[in-house]
């Protein structure tokens, strides 16, 4: 079923900056991404010290760099928390924020308010990077310019930087879908789904009912037969192709 796109990033419009939760490879990639959009921002890592931090520095001076304790962050100073997949949604900041009903999002939010071009989505417990390769392989095989990232490798917001791009494959994690709202795939795949990241999520319907929201606005959901949860997931989904 398609829904209207919500534009989380634009719902508040604010003169406050966006908090960057977590200066890794995805934090890294939401830091270039908004630097190139001119919003401000800070960064923040619960590490003290680490190895690009002085980098980040270098590159974003007007931004504040929180490294360590984050318990001495106010969120009603920011925008939005933008944060990244490995950071727990327990972490008393992310609830504070939600309190405030400051959006809490991340870099495939982003991604979704900001693509133009189809998006092959996919995810699952097993299979998820073999899948995306065999994608990938087929739409250059059929002449089209994809480009693959997300879970796998590039971080989603650094493959908008190319404007041949006609595809983009991504493979997301449910930690990615947690934060995500807005994602259109052209076409979205739950592939399986088994215990996996319980430490993560209350319970396995938890865990199910976060990898479902890559369908949530697709245009067509592809299923497996075999597995009843991916099955019920895309029930209610206007297009279904299974395999
Ligand atoms: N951090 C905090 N506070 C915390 C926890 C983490 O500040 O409480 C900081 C860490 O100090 C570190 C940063 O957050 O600086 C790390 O963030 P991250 O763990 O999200 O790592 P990234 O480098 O951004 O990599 C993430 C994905 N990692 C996770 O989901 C754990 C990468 O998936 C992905 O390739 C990358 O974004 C690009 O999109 C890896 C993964 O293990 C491969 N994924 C899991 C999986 O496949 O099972 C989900």
């Amino acid at each position: 079923m398609q829904a209207a796109a919500m534009n989380i990033s634009a719902q508040q419009p604010s003169h406050k900056p966006d908090l960057i939760l977590g200066m890794g490879g995805t934090g890294c990639s939401v830091a270039a991404w908004l630097s190139a959009q001119s919003t401000s921002f800070d960064m923040a890592d619960s590490r003290v010290d680490f190895v690009n931090q002085a980098e980040l520095i270098e590159l974003y001076p007007e931004a504040q760099m929180i490294a360590g304790e984050l318990e001495g962050i106010n969120p009603a100073e920011y925008a939005h928390l933008i944060v990244s997949p490995g950071v727990p949604p327990t972490l008393p900041i992310i609830e504070q924020a939600k309190q405030l009903q400051i959006p809490v999002i991340g870099d495939i939010e982003l991604f979704a308010e900001t693509v133009t071009v189809p998006v092959i989505a996919v995810t699952g417990s097993n299979g998820k990077s073999t899948v995306v390769h065999l994608v990938s392989k087929m739409c250059s095989d059929s002449g089209i310019a994809a480009s693959l990232g997300g879970n796998f490798g590039t971080p989603a917001l650094d493959l908008l930087s190319d404007p041949a791009t006609e595809r983009h494959i991504l493979e997301l994690s449910s930690f990615q879908l947690e934060t995500t709202f807005s994602l259109q795939a052209d076409t979205a795949v739950v592939l399986n789904i088994s215990e996996d990241h319980m430490d993560r999520y209350d319970d396995l319907s938890d865990y199910v009912a976060t990898k479902g929201k890559i369908y949530g606005q697709c245009k067509v959901a592809v299923f497996n037969r075999d597995d009843a949860y991916s099955v019920k997931l895309a029930a209610g989904s206007d297009q279904q192709i299974s395999f």
